[in-house]
């Protein structure tokens, strides 16, 4: 008997369905149901409140381009905060770069992390690193109480609702700005911009309160809805569209799946229908 997962698109009527072997985990924590499944032809998946989070087959897509784009904009980037992430995939890409010297990461909900330790090690085990310290509150009260300044806030956030929505609104933005250096970057996973391009516009009307240059960049990612997904890229001073700390990428050579120069200078072109959500 094949069973089957599909994650409901609501808002456009759809959804995406993906063969299931087995489910390996299923439990709910105090803040949302979390699921582990093993799928026939994309590894394993996690699923938080009915939501695709991640397969091990493209995960390297999103966890690449949240961390890369940030970190090779800015010349020296040191002291970095993951806002959600508690999968670990995030990280995983942050320690790669040798001049960050420390990340924290915050995530509201200690139970992803220990199902992510488990259920996928090689994803999360980064988590663990000594560079790396894990605080498990929410984030929206972390950034109003910190007293460090970061260089490169990432907010690896689930959708606009239910546990993540306090990490799409306009004070939330304005103390991440407050806990950034004078020449710090914020970016954020951004939805769906042609299912929904309203969550895209809010995010981008409210970032640019705060924020004198708000960038939004694009990956193709299957498994998340549409396929085609957003990124914003809030910075104090460095325009990503002008700078790329492209010798430091050469040099570095990381072998990475899906991010590269070219990728790096071309996501930033984006679909006239995506630049009238955003104004640009
Ligand atoms: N953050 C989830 C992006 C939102 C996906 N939305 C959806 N499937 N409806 C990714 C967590 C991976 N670190």
């Amino acid at each position: 008997m094949n069973l089957r997962f599909t994650e409901n698109y609501p808002e456009v009527a759809a959804g995406f369905n993906i063969d299931i072997k087995r489910i390996l985990y299923s439990g709910k924590s105090s803040f949302q149901k979390i699921e582990v499944f093993e799928t026939e032809k994309f590894g394993r998946m996690l699923a938080i409140d009915g939501c695709i989070m991640l397969t091990e087959r493209d995960e390297y897509i999103y966890h690449e381009m949240i961390a890369h784009v940030p970190l090779y904009t800015h010349p020296k980037p040191e002291r970095v905060l993951v806002i959600g992430g508690g999968d670990g995939g995030t990280v995983r890409e942050i320690v790669k770069h040798q001049e960050v010297k420390a990340v924290d990461l915050v995530d509201i909900d200690r139970r992803v992390s220990e199902v992510c330790l488990e259920f996928f090690p090689t994803i999360s085990r980064k988590l663990l690193s000594e560079r790396v310290n894990c605080h498990f509150e929410n984030g929206v009260e972390f950034v109003k109480r910190v007293e460090k300044l970061y260089d490169l806030i990432i907010i690896d956030s689930t959708d606009p609702i239910n546990v993540g929505e306090g990490l799409f609104t306009s004070d939330f933005y304005h103390n991440c700005y407050n806990i950034l250096a004078k020449d710090g970057i914020l970016v954020n996973q951004a939805e769906s911009p042609i299912f929904s391009g309203h969550w895209v516009r809010s995010i981008s009307e409210k970032l640019k309160k705060s924020f004198p240059i708000v960038r939004f960049y694009g990956a193709n990612i299957p498994t998340y809805p549409s396929g085609f997904w957003m990124f914003g890229f809030a910075s104090k001073k460095y325009d990503p569209k002008n700078l790329f700390q492209e010798q430091k990428f050469i040099k570095d050579k990381l072998n990475l799946k899906y991010y590269n120069a070219e990728v790096r200078q071309a996501c930033f072109a984006l679909p006239n229908y995506v630049k009238e959500l955003i104004n640009d």
